[in-house]
Parts: structure tokens; sequence; C-alpha cells
């Protein structure tokens, strides 16, 4: 009798999950809008506490930049256009920019 073959091509399928894209919403420090206005502007948009909004400001004030928080590329693109929007209401400087988190 003739042996059996297996002729199955020998395929491997690899699953890969894609990762969603990442981004940094940072603050930028200024010499100009008040300190309390920040943490207000990072409490109300980015839901801090009073506590970590003071220290979020103080970390860009010292050195000059502080990573807010991460978000998916929409979200971060309108906390960061809100926050900025509503210290430009005040007419203060006050910049918030995103940058991919590598
Ligand atoms: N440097 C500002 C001041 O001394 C306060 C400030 C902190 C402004 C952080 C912006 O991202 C900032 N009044």
């Amino acid at each position: 009798m003739a042996a059996r073959v297996n002729t199955r091509p020998r395929t491997e399928t690899t699953l890969e999950t894609e990762r969603p894209k990442v981004y940094k919403v940072l603050l930028v420090n200024d010499d100009y809008t008040p300190r309390e206005f920040v943490v207000t502007v990072l409490r109300a948009v980015f839901r801090m506490t009073t506590d970590q909004a003071h220290g979020v400001m103080l970390t860009a004030h010292m050195r000059g930049l502080c990573v807010v928080a991460v978000y998916t590329r929409e979200i971060a693109e309108t906390k960061a256009t809100e926050a900025t929007d509503m210290a430009q209401r005040e007419g203060f400087p006050l910049l918030f920019t995103i940058e991919p988190e590598d």
C-alpha cells in the first residue's frame, strides 16, 4: 500500500495586535500665566486633584515642560486645544502641546 504523504502546505500564522498609538499632552512653562490659573486649567480639563495639578504645574515651572497625561491622538488634541483656549480667553500665553509617545 502506498504511504500516505501529508501534502498540506505548512503555514504559520502569527497574530499581531496593533498597539494603539498614544500621544503625550505636554504643559509648557511661561513667565506670565499665574500659577493658580495653571492649576485651575489642569483641574478642569484633565480632572486632576488640586495636589496633582499643583505638582504638574511646579514641574513645568521648574523644568520648562511636564507630561500631563497620555491619550489616543484625538483625545490628546482635543484636551490640549481646550486647555490652551481656556488660557487664551483670559489673555494668558499658557500652552499645551502634544507629542507621540515612543
Ligand atoms: N512660570 C509661571 C509663573 O511663575 C507659572 C507657570 C507654571 C506657567 C507652569 C506655566 O506651564 C506653566 N507665574
